[in-house]
């Protein structure tokens, strides 16, 4: 294979002029943007089979799949490497990327940079030697819920990705902050004041996880503690994994309201509103993690009340986006000749890989947020839980929403790192539609078969107790598993053909960034962080003050840490 040779510096145009892209910006994002990319190369292969174990037809012609053959290591591989490690690195280059270009200045430290990636690549690297070396006991999925117990080694991967994480958030912080030193009474750009909240959200989220693997998983695994507690460590957990997936969406809306309308050919309806939505992000985001838990015991019901309150909150900035971005589709589809009430979507540029993607994506996530709605009403999450419709939900906001807007981004962003034009823009489009059609089949097949009783998480495809409408719609899983193995495929062929096949320069302007603010209306407050800080530490103290008293069993005095893990997870 060829050498990746990056000539010195790149002009990359920009509004309101020409920047430079400078040979160790390049080389730092585009790192990030390659180490994301083989994360998810290692974990998307693997939906696909998961989805063949899932039908009971496929299982019924080809009882032993020869490839990826231990279900629950395969899931693992998948959950961890997409949802962990491709997102992290990915949504890291991308705002280094955005934060450098708008702030028309480096990040604060490069050197701090390379040792925050060098120690996330360390972390990808020993977690997929450790899944692969020890594939039973590193089985423990993406959630990796006690008792449950992995290799220390899984731990470690997931504390390095932490640590060089937070040195990268420190890093966007500090360019932030010099900036704003010299432009004091100056409204940040959109872009950078939705990064800065979001790493805002990352760093507070990730408190509870780290605890849970400093304090339990880490010391359970390497025998100091011969206990753990599964309550504890799952509402630890999910103290980050709703935030999680905040962290994974706002970068996706960055793009979505400050690149989407000028690459459609619009305008964006209004940014303060944007501003506000971001705000609501930061304050609610956190305080709603019991909706992940409201089939556990031990939990009180008003708590789960508050934060089913607080999760319906969270929706209402989606739903602002909703109306936000979406005027600004139809102003561009206005200035694009459309004429009646219902034309504008149809004068879309669906030509466009980089707008076709993220318009896929927002298909995608209007049926992915309305599911997301309907987990979260207490009553009806107990029909669905555990079910096939929860992997529904998330590969349609994660897996597409999300997804499809990242690879949008991984479309400009690419051939501006790397200097030479996308490798093929048909194979780009067809990858975009053959994933958009892909994941809304997998959503409706793992929705319907969910209602029909099909557990998440298991190889139903030997289940004899489906039904027979449960047994179609995962027959219909395994259908759109193989278009989506077709879209994955196409995705690596560009993505390599751009790397090392592709001749033609980069095209000029194409690189979507805002380098000064439009917005002269949103009061300058909106960037004294001190103060949504103090209002998210409020909501903190309410919504999971009482949670902690009562997992932490204050009353039976610090009963906590009660239960013997066990060493090795299920059997396949
Ligand atoms: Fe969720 C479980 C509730 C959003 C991801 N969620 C999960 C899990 C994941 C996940 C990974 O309440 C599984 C965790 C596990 O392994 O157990 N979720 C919600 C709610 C929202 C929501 C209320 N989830 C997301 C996003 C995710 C994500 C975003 C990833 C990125 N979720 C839940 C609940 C559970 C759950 C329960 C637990 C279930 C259980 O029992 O285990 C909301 O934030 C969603 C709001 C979104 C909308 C849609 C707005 C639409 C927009 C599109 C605009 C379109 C335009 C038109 C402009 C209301 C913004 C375009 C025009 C064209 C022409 C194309
Ligand atoms: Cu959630």
């Amino acid at each position: 294979m060829a050498s990746i040779t990056f000539p010195k510096s790149v002009e990359v145009t920009a509004t309101p002029g020409t920047l430079k892209l400078v040979q160790r910006e390049r080389l730092m994002i585009g790192a990030h943007i390659i180490a994301a990319m083989l994360a998810l190369m290692s974990g998307i292969f693997m939906g696909p089979f998961q989805a063949f174990h899932r039908s009971p037809t496929f299982i019924q012609y080809f009882p032993t799949i020869p490839v990826f053959t231990y279900y629950y290591q395969a899931v693992t591989v998948h959950g961890v490497m997409n949802a962990l490690f491709f997102t992290t690195f990915f949504i890291i280059g991308f705002c280094y990327f955005v934060v450098e270009r708008s702030l028309q200045r480096p990040i604060k430290s490069v050197a701090m940079g390379w040792v925050a990636f060098v120690a996330m690549a360390l972390g990808l690297v020993i977690m997929l030697l450790t899944i692969l070396a020890a594939p039973q006991q590193s089985a423990v999925l993406y959630t990796f819920y006690p008792p449950n117990i992995a290799p220390a080694l899984f731990y470690i991967g997931l504390v390095l990705l932490a640590l060089g994480s937070w040195l990268a958030s420190a890093n966007i912080f500090l360019t932030y902050r010099d900036w704003k030193r010299e432009h004091p009474n100056e409204r940040v750009p959109l872009a950078v004041f939705a990064i800065v909240v979001n790493f805002i959200v990352w760093c507070v989220a990730t408190i509870g996880v780290a605890v849970e693997i400093v304090f339990m998983l880490l010391p359970a695994s390497l025998g100091i503690l011969k206990v753990t507690d599964p309550q504890l460590a799952r509402t630890l957990f999910w103290f980050f994994g709703h935030p999680l997936v905040y962290f994974w969406l706002l970068p996706a809306y960055v793009s979505w309201y400050t690149m989407l309308p000028r690459q459609a050919g619009g305008k964006l309806f209004s940014e303060p509103l944007a501003r506000v939505a971001f705000l609501m992000f930061l304050v609610f985001s956190v305080p709603v993690g019991l909706h992940h838990q409201f089939s556990d015991p031990g939990v009180s019901a008003s708590s789960k009340g508050i934060h089913t309150l607080l999760t319906l909150v969270v929706s209402v900035p989606s739903f602002m986006t909703a109306f936000n971005v979406g005027a600004a589709l139809e102003n561009a589809a206005r200035n694009r000749g459309a004429k009646t009430l219902f034309d504008w979507p149809f004068k879309q540029k669906w030509g466009d890989p980089v707008v076709a993607a993220q318009l896929a994506g927002m298909l995608l996530f209007i049926a992915g947020g309305f599911s997301g709605l309907i987990n979260a009403s207490a009553q009806l999450n107990a029909t669905i839980h555990n079910t096939s419709w929860v992997p529904a939900h998330f590969h349609q906001t994660l897996g597409g929403g999300v997804t499809l807007t990242y690879l949008a981004i991984l479309y400009w962003l690419l051939p501006a790192i790397r200097g030479r034009a996308l490798f093929s823009k048909p194979l780009a489009l067809a990858q975009v539609f053959t994933w958009m059609f892909g994941m809304m089949l997998f959503g409706l097949a793992m929705g319907e078969a969910g209602l029909q009783g099909a557990p998440r998480r298991a190889i139903t495809g030997q289940a004899p107790y489906l039904s027979p409408a449960g047994a179609f719609w995962l027959d219909m899983t395994a259908v759109s598993g193989v278009i989506l193995l077709i879209s994955s495929i196409l995705l690596y062929i560009n993505f390599f053909g751009t790397l090392f096949l592709s001749r033609q320069p980069a095209p000029a302007g194409e690189v979507p960034i805002e380098t000064v603010s439009g917005d002269r209306t949103s009061p300058l407050w909106m960037e004294r962080w001190g103060i949504w800080l103090g209002v998210l530490g409020v909501l903190l103290l309410i919504a999971y003050g009482p949670v902690f008293a009562e997992v932490l069993d204050f009353q039976e005095g610090w009963n906590i840490l009660r239960y013997m893990p066990t060493s090795n997870a299920p059997m396949p």
